[in-house]
């Protein structure tokens, strides 16, 4: 194919993906995002885009078709870049550019991107592509397919695959199979044979303590739980509901709902003090809880699970005699009393970030172990090279003796299991599953760690939620004016309490979040701020209600 002729299929292949005239969409915080109507020309785009990148790396390049844990009706796209991370600021620009190009400016914009980043389009393009259980994710997937084949580049269909095993075998790919083998079988294998490496160091469990109950949010980390629990040996029992073999995708179901709504998903018959455990719609998030003996639901989200993880493996590094620093990362949702007892108590480094896991992964990867959490529940660890290779010797080095080379090899088995390019349900939740194991601690002694601030989540449905801008990693609005000022006065009401708000990247909706000392007053904080984000910033509907 000359260029001439490849421009040429581009134009005439993007008239079966036309774009509605005068739409436009945003990059946002993770792809785009809006009801699967709208998104054909945006997945006909990606691929094109995607080849692109893939020819200026000179590497693989992922993109998943998913809305991860928006409503069944909406779907998505993400960029994934060679190492298995989010795609770049300036990509995600472009990638915005072609979204909102008119049909007829399609390929001038696209030989803007060409020339602007100086692409060689005699290179070669590999793009990976997966998808989710969504009914549209099919036939979006298959414009992905499209807009690649017609600039020229391979393809490799994985299908239904979660998003974090799409990151994986990017990376396993980029990585000429270092991180890994690119197939949802290596995944399997690399991560189940750590998992059964970490748990030869637990005492013995019973049937009861390996028993944990996983709500797959009707969507694909359910299946993929199934087939990976034949590798776990038996080793983690698991109990799976909301499979997807009848409710809908993250309705009353899934880590979103039962981080937001602070309850247990629906289709879920939980003992009391049983260990669960909730994915969220492509399972790179996950959150625990349980329920009490007075019936009260305690939820552990990523704050606890980063103190956890962070716990454990600062243990390790002590008995390993590693001087290695860890750091932990966390948006302006983290709970105050985990941040607190991040820096008091552990004394680890903590920084706050803007939300969405490129803004974390990013932050994570300035220190010898940086572990980043969203309260949500979606994050992981990243180990430097540096601090990988220090573990590894110490591994070979057959002089240390034995409580350090116990630690040290726990360390290795822990970055193997980890999924070091995303968010991972599965990886995540068999990392805190060892962690259990080895300390000999049940959920409940988990959760005792620290106690959370009662806090409150809330949406509120503005005309244009770009009027909202945020400084401060999120934490204050700068626009518009007065806002702030009122949340401030807000917040001096009560007790031990914080506030923000901003606008979300994945829904058309500005979020609110409140906490303070009791329920009542963290409840009645979201809802004071939520009338003023609807009075201040162009509020429609009805007035926003209490919780
Ligand atoms: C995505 C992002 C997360 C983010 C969440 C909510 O999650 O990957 O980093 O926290 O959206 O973002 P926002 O508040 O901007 O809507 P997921 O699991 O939906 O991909």
């Amino acid at each position: 194919f000359s260029e001439m002729a490849q421009f040429e299929e581009v134009s005439q292949k993007s008239k079966l993906h036309p774009k509605p005239e005068g739409l436009t969409l945003q990059y946002g915080t993770a792809g785009f995002r809006t009801h699967a109507k709208h998104l054909d020309h945006i997945m006909f785009r990606m691929g094109l885009l995607a080849t692109l990148r893939s020819k200026k790396t000179k590497s693989t390049i992922g993109v998943m078709v998913t809305a991860s844990h928006n409503p069944e009706e909406d779907n998505g796209v993400k960029l994934i870049d060679p190492m298995g991370e989010m795609v770049t600021a300036m990509w995600e620009g472009y990638a915005t550019q072609l979204a909102n190009a008119e049909q007829d400016s399609l390929l001038k914009e696209l030989k803007d991107i060409i020339e602007k980043e100086d692409i060689d389009m005699s290179q070669t393009a590999s793009v990976y592509v997966g998808k989710d259980t969504r009914p549209s994710s099919a036939s979006l997937s298959q414009a992905v397919l499209d807009g690649v084949s017609s600039l020229g580049g391979k393809t490799h269909d994985y299908g239904l695959v979660t998003t974090p095993q799409l990151h994986y075998m990017v990376c396993c790919c980029n990585t000429h199979g270092c991180y890994g083998s690119p197939t949802v079988e290596g995944y399997y294998q690399k991560l189940s044979q750590a998992f059964l490496q970490l748990t030869q160091n637990a005492s013995n469990r019973t049937d009861d303590q390996k028993r944990l109950l996983v709500d797959g949010a009707n969507g694909i980390g359910a299946l993929k739980m199934r087939e990976m629990e034949p590798f776990l040996r038996s080793e983690l029992q698991l109990v799976l509901s909301n499979d997807g073999s009848s409710g809908k995708l993250n309705h009353m179901c899934g880590a979103d709902y039962v981080k937001v709504q602070q309850k247990a998903p629906q289709g879920m018959n939980i003992a009391v003090g049983e260990r669960c455990c909730s994915f969220d719609g492509d399972a790179d998030r996950i959150v625990y809880y349980y329920t009490d003996s007075k019936g009260c639901f305690h939820l552990l989200d990523g704050d606890k699970i980063a103190t956890l993880i962070s716990t454990y493996l600062k243990e390790l590094l002590t008995q390993a005699g590693l001087n290695l620093q860890i750091a932990v990362v966390q948006t302006a949702y983290a709970n105050g009393s985990s941040t607190r007892y991040l820096e008091d108590v552990m004394k680890v480094a903590v920084c706050c970030t803007k939300t969405g896991v490129k803004h974390l992964h990013h932050a994570a990867q300035e220190y010898d172990i940086g572990v980043y959490f969203e309260a949500n529940g979606h994050g992981t660890v990243l180990f430097s090279k540096a601090a990988q290779k220090q573990i590894q010797e110490l591994v070979k080095d057959s002089d240390t003796n034995d409580e350090r080379k116990r630690a040290v090899k726990l360390l290795e088995s822990t970055i193997n299991l980890i999924n070091q390019t995303v968010g991972d349900a599965i990886s995540d939740m068999l990392v805190i599953e060892a962690v259990l194991a080895i300390r000999g601690m049940s959920v409940q002694d988990w959760d005792a760690i620290y106690t959370d601030l009662p806090n409150r989540q809330l949406k509120v449905t503005v005309s244009d939620r770009r009027v909202i801008d945020t400084t401060d990693a999120e934490r204050r609005a700068v626009t518009p004016e007065g806002l702030q000022d009122a949340i401030d006065s807000l917040v001096k009401k009560y007790k031990s309490a914080r506030s923000f708000v901003r606008p979300s990247g994945t829904e058309d909706v500005v979020r609110v979040y409140a906490e303070a000392d009791t329920q009542e007053n963290a409840d009645s904080l979201a809802h004071e701020v939520s009338l003023a984000v609807y009075r201040l910033a162009g509020g429609v509907g009805d007035e926003p209600k209490s919780f």
